[in-house]
């Protein structure tokens, strides 16, 4: 990298952090972090891996990194990779104001030659509508003459143990095709166990992701529409799926739920909704999936309470757990998590409901405690502690009613000792 002497990453998150320890591992050129959370910035000076990402500990055991609050870190830099969230408002608005803001902080740091790559998911027409302008009105330079906008869509799956920074295939566009040979041998420099495709331009990187996880949520939409209609059928849609799985070919099962959570798929389709619009397209197909999705959580208590007026437990006394508030197993991020939606769902409805989460404080220390004081559960998360460990407790409990959210607890097994099971169309 000849003319590529020193990088900073802009966001130090699940995104960011792994990204800047591959590029300090690959020793490319020097890296630094900028992010304006003080608290991560003291803990990676601390050498705390606050991700519980094993790369990085392992990293952060021998090495420390260069990392500040301060934006001046950003000095004499040549790339500048943006990883900051996209989250959407609580009316499903796409907010840009976090790439927006990160933006403008590099700009005074910027130099003829830079690059700035955008990492975080955004809409087509992104980077040409919101980060060239603000570039080009608060320096003196020219976009594409002097400075390469970039954007190389993320792809870290938070708790994957298999897929990381290294091994991910990257999709990459620029501003113009020079650039993106550049900036693409940058990114071959540390991800060197993957390929990096370098696309035509930089609509068609943005495309890339954004079209990546909407095929999830509708294909999720189309399980939670299957499961409702089979719950009416009386067919086990779990075991409908995992037949159809048997498919050698063009068949990829998704899973039905209480609901898509996160900060990627129950997000995302809302940026490419909200810019089609623009131009004139209403995306019908994604809006119905997204309604399907959302109305999952409500569906899933509405099982709870059916089954209790026909055990005639009271709403408002008998004691209701809800078992997990992340959004997906084994990690500890509750955005977007359904599991809270259903919370707020039996709050509203005054159910006498306690949580329990081995990854967020609730109201009981351990998983025992949690079951056996309670008359009922609706399990919103699948984390391996549950499936190690509900069984056990469940045999001795007082437990009357279980409804698994997750489809992920042994129906047979649960009915056996007496308790009402009642599974997403299962
Ligand atoms: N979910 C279902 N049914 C499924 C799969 C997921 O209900 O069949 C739910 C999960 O419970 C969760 C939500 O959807 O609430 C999202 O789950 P996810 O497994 O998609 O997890 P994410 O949000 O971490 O998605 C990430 C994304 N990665 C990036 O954006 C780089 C997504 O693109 C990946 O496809 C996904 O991981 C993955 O495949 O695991």
């Amino acid at each position: 990298m000849k003319n590529i002497k020193k990088a900073v990453v802009v966001g130090l998150g699940y995104v960011g952090l792994p990204t800047m320890v591959a590029i300090a591992r690959s020793r490319v050129c020097e890296v630094v972090g900028y992010d304006l959370d003080k608290k991560k910035i003291k803990d990676i000076k601390n050498r705390i891996d606050f991700l519980n990402d094993k790369d990085i500990s392992l990293y952060l055991r021998d090495n420390s990194l260069l990392v500040s609050s301060n934006k001046d870190i950003m000095e004499a830099c040549d790339v500048f990779i943006i990883c900051v969230p996209t989250p959407v408002s609580n009316d499903h608005q796409p907010d840009y104001s976090l790439v927006e803001s990160a933006v403008l902080s590099v700009c005074p740091y910027l130099r003829k030659g830079a690059h700035v790559v955008l990492e975080s998911t955004v809409n087509p027409g992104t980077c040409e509508e919101r980060l060239v302008p603000i570039i080009e009105k608060n320096t003196r330079y020219k976009v594409g003459r002097d400075i390469n906008v970039a954007h190389c869509p993320e792809r870290i799956n938070p708790g994957d143990k298999r897929f990381n920074v290294y091994n991910i295939n990257r999709n990459i566009g620029s501003i113009n095709k020079k650039s993106n040979e550049i900036i693409a041998d940058f990114y071959r420099a540390f991800i060197t166990g993957a390929k990096i495709n370098e696309v035509s331009n930089l609509k068609i990187a943005e495309a890339t992701k954004i079209v990546e996880n909407t095929f999830r949520d509708i294909n999720i939409a189309y399980v939670n529409e299957l499961a409702m209609s089979f719950d009416k059928m009386g067919i086990d849609i779990k075991e409908t799926l995992e037949a159809a799985s048997n498919k050698p070919f063009s068949f990829l099962p998704h899973w039905p739920g209480c609901g898509v959570g996160g900060h990627c798929i129950a997000v995302d389709p809302y940026y490419l909704i909200e810019r089609a619009a623009l131009s004139g397209f209403d995306h019908k197909f994604l809006k119905i999936a997204r309604e399907i999705n959302n109305g999952m959580p409500l569906y899933t208590v509405n099982k709870l309470v059916e089954e209790m007026k026909k055990q005639k437990m009271s709403l408002a006394k008998t004691s209701v757990l809800l078992l997990g508030l992340t959004y997906k197993a084994n990690i500890a991020d509750t955005r977007e998590s359904p599991s809270m939606v259903m919370w707020d769902i039996m709050k509203d409805m005054g159910m006498n409901c306690k949580v329990y989460d081995p990854f967020v404080k609730g109201d009981y220390s351990n998983l025992a405690d949690a079951v056996n004081g309670n008359k009922a559960i609706i399990l919103g998360v699948g984390h391996q502690e549950f499936l190690n460990g509900l069984n056990l407790i469940l045999k001795k409990s007082k437990v009357k009613i279980i409804i698994d959210g997750k489809n992920c607890l042994d129906k047979e097994k649960i009915k056996k000792m007496g308790i009402i099971y009642r599974g997403i169309g299962r």
